[in-house]
């Protein structure tokens, strides 16, 4: 997986991105990160990017050429059309199966916008996907960007040493995961549930998913509507 990082702040990409589970799976070349300063195509020798909004309104406005350019810039150098992603409040809101459609690609260029954001003819000419982590306002895409690139890189194979830990754990099947406990086997007077000491498998399997099934109808009820119940299973919430 190769990530694309347009920005007007690379560095804040790289320092983000480049330490824990991430920064070793580019040492391992699973994945490459590269930001580009848009700045670098601003065509002017004062590197000025933004102009005043037509109509009027608070704030600047990212220009459409630098933001083309840079576009294609990179795009030349790719043997295939990559998907373009902007970030921006008003996209699709992150989910985890995006995540996982989004880390069978060969490339992800994301484009960062600033300011009031970009010129929506350039948008229009190479975006392909509208993302938002969530309903609130942020200042840049940038953080936005490395959210996803965070939740995207640990669906990559190779990326995660515990081939295990992609998929059981929260949202696999819509479902929150089930609580976890480690030594020691009582903490302040709180003992860790038997039936994890039992050494009975299936007990085990049986309590984490009734765990993580209540847990989701506690927390985040939202979710059960999509997660994949059995019958019984059902009539358990319902009762
Ligand atoms: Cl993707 N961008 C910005 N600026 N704010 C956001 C967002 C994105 N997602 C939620 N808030």
């Amino acid at each position: 997986m190769n990530y694309h990082v347009l920005t007007l702040f690379p560095e804040m990409i790289l320092q983000g991105l480049n330490t824990s589970i991430i920064g070793r799976a580019i040492e391992k070349g699973i994945l490459s990160l590269e930001a580009v300063n848009i700045r670098d195509y601003a065509g002017n020798r004062y590197g000025k990017v933004d102009d005043y909004p037509y109509g009027g309104g608070a704030g600047m406005v990212m220009q459409a050429e630098p933001v083309y350019a840079a576009v294609k810039d990179l795009e030349e150098r790719m043997s295939h059309k990559p998907r373009v992603i902007y970030l921006t409040p008003q996209g699709r809101v992150f989910r985890q199966e995006m995540a996982v459609d989004f880390a069978k690609e060969e490339d992800l260029v994301f484009l960062c916008g600033h300011y009031e954001g970009i010129d929506e003819r350039v948008l229009e000419e190479v975006v392909t996907d509208y993302v938002s982590i969530g309903d609130y306002v942020l200042t840049g895409g940038e953080l936005p960007a490395m959210v996803m690139i965070d939740a995207i890189s640990r669906m990559v194979p190779g990326v995660l040493s515990n081939g295990e830990s992609g998929t059981i754990e929260s949202f696999h099947d819509n479902l929150l995961e089930y609580p976890q406990y480690s030594r020691p086997e009582v903490w302040r007077d709180k003992a860790v549930p038997p039936v994890l000491l039992s050494g009975h498998h299936a007990n085990v399997e049986k309590w984490r998913r009734e765990e993580s099934i209540k847990r989701t109808l506690e927390r985040r009820p939202d979710l059960l509507e999509d997660a994949n119940l059995t019958e019984k299973e059902k009539k358990f919430l319902t009762s």
